[in-house]
């Protein structure tokens, strides 16, 4: 017994060793981190990703404000709170004046960029030109906040994509939640696994940066997340998440529960490690303040899902959970750094990080802005 416990501390000092060097793990290796179980194990983990963050971001962190601006939606995801056939949840959406307020209240709090994330909206997706408003609204949020912009639409057209890398957006957010096809079929309901990986090719040859993110503990083996963590380094995204699924009250999974923690934090150190100078969000999504700690500690370096208290607007996976309280702000997470040893950020170091990742994909791919571009005026795209 003592025997083996050596040989697999001395396995994984020697693959933390190579990951602190930022030599490339192999999938085993990834593997490997990804089954560890002892506390001493796990500290070692979340201490190597740590200082891989701290050697790529300092003692930086980035501040996210979350914009929920519509709850409709047309799809039947089994695990969201959200879709369609659920009569019990919270359904919105808000006008261009409501969101513009609500971003210029997350401005002027201190986040470093607006995510205007929606439901597959009817009203935006299925009408003639009904992305017209959404596409008007980044530029909007874009010139009176002076922020970068994360669209979280959903599947969109390419060339609405496009249109929305010309109006402003500097992200694409759009998660596969999994790498496997059968599960993704179980979970995301005649929707296309081949389309929502293409849309999300097709944002970066946009000039788009992309976040590619993982739900876990919704029938996802270790195998599937080995599969995700490929699948992420494949698609090159600049900003790679994990959330613990969350079961929602009135959906097929309400009776599922919900996976212990330890199985996010570990996903989150793996991604620092393998990734390890790309973003990684800590969601006050899941655990809301209560859970920021821990997911900090595993080497997430984005706080998302800051949320305008009294407005009216809501989380995805924690649609109530510390919003109105005033919790889920940049004074509700910023003694929580302090306590870390951590700071925000300023708004100009995260700028100069998406602008820098920007022009890696202009380089890459060219730019397919074309034509007159209407929106001009803004200055820093
Ligand atoms: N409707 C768009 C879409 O699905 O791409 C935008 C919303 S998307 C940002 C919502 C994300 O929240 C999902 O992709 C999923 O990863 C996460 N989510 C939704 N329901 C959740 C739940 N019950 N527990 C944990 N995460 C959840
Ligand atoms: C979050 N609730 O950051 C948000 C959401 C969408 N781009 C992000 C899942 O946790
Ligand atoms: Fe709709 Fe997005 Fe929820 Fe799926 S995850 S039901 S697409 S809001």
């Amino acid at each position: 017994m003592a025997a083996l416990r050596n040989q697999s501390e001395h396995r994984l000092e020697g693959i933390l060793e190579k990951a602190g060097l930022l030599q490339e793990l192999t999938d085993r290796e990834a593997a490997f981190l990804l089954g560890l179980q002892s506390r001493d194990d796990l500290d070692k983990l979340f201490r190597t990703a740590r200082s891989l963050r701290e050697r790529f971001f300092g003692n930086k962190i980035f501040l996210y404000g979350f914009i929920y601006l519509s709850t409709w939606c047309r799809n039947n995801c089994t695990f969201c709170y959200y879709r369609k056939s659920n009569s019990k949840s919270v359904r919105y959406r808000k006008t261009a004046e409501e969101v513009l307020d609500a971003a210029a209240r997350l401005a002027a709090s201190g986040v470093h960029l607006i995510d205007l994330t929606l439901g597959e909206d009817p009203y935006f997706h299925n009408r003639k030109e009904g992305f017209q408003p959404l596409i008007a609204l980044v530029h909007q949020v874009k010139k009176r906040t002076g922020l970068p912009v994360m669209i979280s639409p959903g599947v969109v057209p390419g060339r609405i994509l496009q249109d929305f890398a010309t109006a402003g957006a500097d992200w694409y957010a759009c998660y596969q939640e999994t790498h496997n096809e059968r599960l993704f079929a179980e979970l995301r309901l005649e929707q296309s696994y081949q389309q929502r990986l293409a849309s999300k090719e097709e944002a970066l040859r946009c000039g788009l940066l992309v976040e590619e993110g993982i739900l876990t503990g919704i029938g996802d083996t270790e195998s599937d997340i080995m599969l995700s963590l490929q699948g992420m380094r494949q698609l090159q995204a600049q900003q790679v998440r994990v959330m613990s699924f969350v079961p929602q009250q009135g959906t097929p999974l309400a009776d599922r529960e919900t996976p212990a923690r330890i199985r996010e934090l570990k996903i989150i150190a793996v991604m620092r490690i393998l990734f390890p100078d790309r973003l990684i969000p800590a969601s006050l999504d899941v655990d809301g303040v209560a859970g920021l700690r821990d997911r900090i500690n595993a080497g997430a370096n984005v706080v998302t899902s800051i949320i305008p208290p009294l407005m009216g607007l809501a989380g995805v996976a924690q649609c109530r959970r510390d919003i109105d309280e005033g919790n889920r702000t940049v004074a509700g997470v910023l003694p929580f750094l302090e306590e870390m040893g951590l700071t925000a950020a300023t708004a100009e170091e995260y700028l100069s990080w998406v602008e820098k990742e920007k022009a890696k994909l202009i380089r890459l791919h060219g730019t397919c802005l074309s034509g007159s571009n209407p929106f001009s005026e803004i200055s820093h795209q």
